[in-house]
């Protein structure tokens, strides 16, 4: 059954799972719900308005969000062993992996990037306040601060002495962390030479299902600083 994919292509949230279905070699139609995430049609199915979305008949409410979720429920279903193993112990590598950066990194990503990419940020965050230009730019150079810690746990924890947080080859949470590290270059973060080569690695062993959304990606960062 064609797995039915709603996306907005600048994001890294759904880059993540553009490139695995492509990488999965999955059946899945892909169509742009830029603008569309709040109409009542859309809500109607997902009151969380979030993208990446699937649908399918199968599932409980016909519809699921969440970048991580869909790619442990795409993994599962469809018995794809080399991006999420079954054995326990590894797979609870890359499930903390997934949690980590979804509760940790990417929070700072989003407070970090967010003001150049021109993405709304979170209520309650200083970017999404009436704070003044300093304080928000002063909020943006914390975040940024910050993601030094959990780029440098990626590398020495996760991903260690092999070449992928999934070992020999690139698992989901690999995906996600790729994906998310190309929001980076929107700041000029300097990315410490292990997540060029790995983001290069990612690359080279996934082929265009990396290049193609992620070039949707890097246009999107090259358009708003072409502003
Ligand atoms: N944690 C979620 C984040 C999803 C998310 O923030 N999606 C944004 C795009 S980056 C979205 O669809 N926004 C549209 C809206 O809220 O209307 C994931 O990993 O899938």
């Amino acid at each position: 059954m064609t797995i039915k994919l709603k996306v907005l292509k600048p994001s890294v949230n759904n880059m993540s799972v553009r490139v695995f279905v492509r990488a999965a070699g999955l059946d899945f139609e892909e169509s742009d719900v830029y603008g569309a995430t709040r109409t009542p049609e859309f809500l109607a199915r997902n009151p969380a308005h979030m993208t990446p979305m699937i649908e399918e008949a199968g599932l409980p409410k016909g519809v699921m969000w969440e970048s991580c979720a869909i790619m442990q429920y795409l993994s599962n279903k469809h018995h794809l062993e080399k991006f999420y193993p079954t054995d326990p112990a590894k797979r609870a590598m890359v499930d903390s992996a997934m949690f980590y950066l979804i509760g940790t990194l990417y929070p700072y990503v989003a407070r970090a990037t967010y003001p150049t990419l021109k993405f709304p940020q979170y209520p309650g965050e200083v970017g999404a306040s009436s704070a003044d230009d300093e304080a928000k730019k002063a909020a943006a150079k914390a975040a940024t601060d910050a993601l030094a810690e959990p780029l440098e746990v990626f590398r020495s924890f996760y991903i260690d002495d092999k070449p992928f947080i999934g070992g020999d080859h690139a698992s989901i949470a690999d995906i996600r962390l790729a994906a998310t590290l190309e929001f980076l270059a929107a700041i000029d973060y300097p990315l410490p030479a292990w997540a060029k080569s790995y983001i290069a690695r990612m690359e080279k062993d996934l082929g265009a299902a990396y290049s193609e959304p992620a070039a949707d990606v890097r246009g999107y960062i090259g358009w708003v600083r072409s502003q």
